[in-house]
């Protein structure tokens, strides 16, 4: 049982960067579902996206997997295809070790690794499935290019990536209603206007939103010329991109 998220809930002299440290791996379940609205559905839906995708013998990546929630929506959506193998990546310590725990806490014959490395730095090849769910966003802008042409160069013809990302907006007013509703969410999920204004303060510079045109024309630099939006709540949302 994940313990619930009150990192912030007491008033904090000076409010560092955010960092996903052994702090965060306690709460990480609770602190994703009340603060990304739609992301028990974006799970639940690469299960689907896995069964209909992935192909026999091929490999499926977690790009950014934190404690493996997608990775075992992938296991999950593989049932009986033979020959494939989950690679789930993260570059905190603690998200690998609390992952590796989880992984193995439930019995499969799919086989999973849970590397502990820069997901910049790792080979893609022979794959049919590769998800960024919530982790592009915490890459710096220039390095985003690389890693989904990297992605697109590893993946099979008709292969998928779900890219999942906070957004912005380039017209100011459904801009702001839609951080608006955000913030209604996080308040509705029992965070305080001092959880929520800490949170926000430590984010500053570390998740770097881009807009939805933005993300499209990138992929399409990267190579994919089939992008759209499958799902979208407030100011957060998943594109489909197919190679
Ligand atoms: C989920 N996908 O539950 N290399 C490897 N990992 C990284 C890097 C990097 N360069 N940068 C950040 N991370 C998960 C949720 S959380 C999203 C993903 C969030 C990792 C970081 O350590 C963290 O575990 C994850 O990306 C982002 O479906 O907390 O909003």
């Amino acid at each position: 049982m994940s313990k619930t998220d009150n990192i912030y809930n007491q008033p904090l002299e000076q409010v560092g960067g955010f960092t996903f440290d052994e702090q965060v791996v306690q709460v990480f379940p609770d602190m994703i579902k009340r603060s990304v609205p739609g992301y028990e559905q974006i799970i639940q839906t690469i299960e689907m996206i896995t069964e209909r995708c992935a192909v026999q013998n091929s490999n499926l990546y977690d790009l950014g997997c934190s404690l493996g929630a997608a990775t075992l929506s992938m296991r999950r959506g593989l049932n009986n295809k033979n020959g494939c193998q989950i690679i789930a990546v993260d570059n905190s310590e603690a998200m690998v070790e609390r992952c590796q725990q989880y992984i193995h806490a439930y019995k499969s014959k799919q086989p999973v690794s849970v590397i502990c490395a820069d997901i910049c730095n790792i080979k893609i090849e022979n794959a049919s499935v590769v998800v960024l769910n919530f982790t592009l966003q915490f890459l710096t802008p220039e390095k985003r290019l690389k890693l989904l042409t990297d992605i697109y160069n590893g993946l099979l013809p008709g292969g998928v990536l779900v890219l999942s990302e906070k957004f912005v907006f380039d017209d100011p007013v459904s801009h702001q209603l839609l951080i608006d509703l955000h913030l209604d969410f996080k308040r509705s999920q029992g965070y305080s206007e001092l959880e929520i204004s800490q949170k926000r303060s430590s984010l500053d510079n570390v998740l770097i939103a881009d807009t939805v045109e933005q993300h499209y024309q990138r992929l399409q630099q990267a190579g994919f010329m089939h992008n759209n939006l499958w799902y979208q709540c407030f100011n957060f949302g998943s594109i489909i991109s197919i190679k």
